[in-house]
């Protein structure tokens, strides 16, 4: 039996997850199929019995509203959570706000998929003429963090990792130990970065994880934090929806 256990979520569908818009940073509603998912996410973990001590997010509203759903859904509205940019998506750069079919049309499926899911080739930068450049670096949500300076225009996974794992390592792994209930809602590249480091995936074999929108996940960890026999990646949701989920985000990429 493992000694830790935690709970994950991306986000339920945003409206630019909708409309196959690169999103990054932007900070995107969800849509009306993302508010379904949020409340079925809240309506599976408590069938099978969860509440939580202490919760986990980005700044980003898609993935704190899908948190609050589905701490309503639990009777546990009232719990104050954390949200920290550390979390949020990874930064799309000068990508953000583009169609992604219309990318792959332009720049073909190969460069695309580089873009989406290599671990350290990262997106073009965002530069000042992009559309959403001052709405993004002006938003009230980063107003204290990340610094001006340090404000990234774009990350690769890799870059997304290196100020994930910190707020991981420092913040979340303590709850854990303490034997804290933990819940994250985030995004599916800062969750892949999470699932990278859980599981020691290879650069080649996070390229090929595709994380759903709205369906919790499981791991079940050891002692030193690594993952107990099948306790890795365990959706609560039956297998082909998941599996159709998955294929779903993969095709995001290709054209139309
Ligand atoms: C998506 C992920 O992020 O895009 O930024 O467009 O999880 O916030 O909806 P999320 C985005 P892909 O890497 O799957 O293209």
């Amino acid at each position: 039996a493992g000694a830790y256990r935690i709970i994950m979520i991306r986000h339920g569908e945003s409206e630019w997850n909708q409309k196959n818009l690169f999103c990054g940073w932007y900070n995107a509603e969800l849509s009306q199929r993302g508010l379904d998912e949020a409340k079925s996410a809240g309506k599976a973990l408590k069938k099978e019995g969860y509440k939580f001590d202490v919760a986990f997010s980005s700044v980003l509203k898609r993935a704190n509203n899908t948190l609050e759903i589905i701490l309503k859904e639990l009777g546990q509205e009232n719990l104050k959570y954390t949200r920290t940019w550390r979390l949020n998506e990874r930064h799309y750069g000068g990508l953000t706000g583009m169609n992604k079919a219309e990318t792959v049309e332009k720049y073909g499926e190969e460069q695309v998929k580089i873009w989406r899911r290599s671990y350290d080739v990262p997106p073009p930068p965002m530069t000042p003429d992009n559309p959403y450049y001052c709405q993004i670096i002006n938003d009230k949500i980063y107003e204290n963090d990340p610094p001006k300076d340090k404000f990234p225009m774009f990350e690769s996974l890799k870059l997304t990792i290196e100020r994930t794992l910190p707020f991981w390592n420092e913040c979340i792994v303590p709850e854990l130990k303490a034997g804290k209930r933990v819940i994250i809602a985030a995004h599916g590249n800062s969750l892949r970065g999470i699932v990278m480091h859980l599981d020691q995936m290879s650069k080649e074999e996070i390229m090929n994880l595709n994380l759903p929108t709205g369906i919790p996940f499981m791991y079940t960890l050891d002692e030193n934090l690594k993952p107990v026999p099948g306790g890795s990646l365990q959706f609560l949701g039956d297998p082909e929806t998941v599996k159709k989920a998955m294929e779903e985000v993969a095709n995001q990429g290709k054209k139309k």
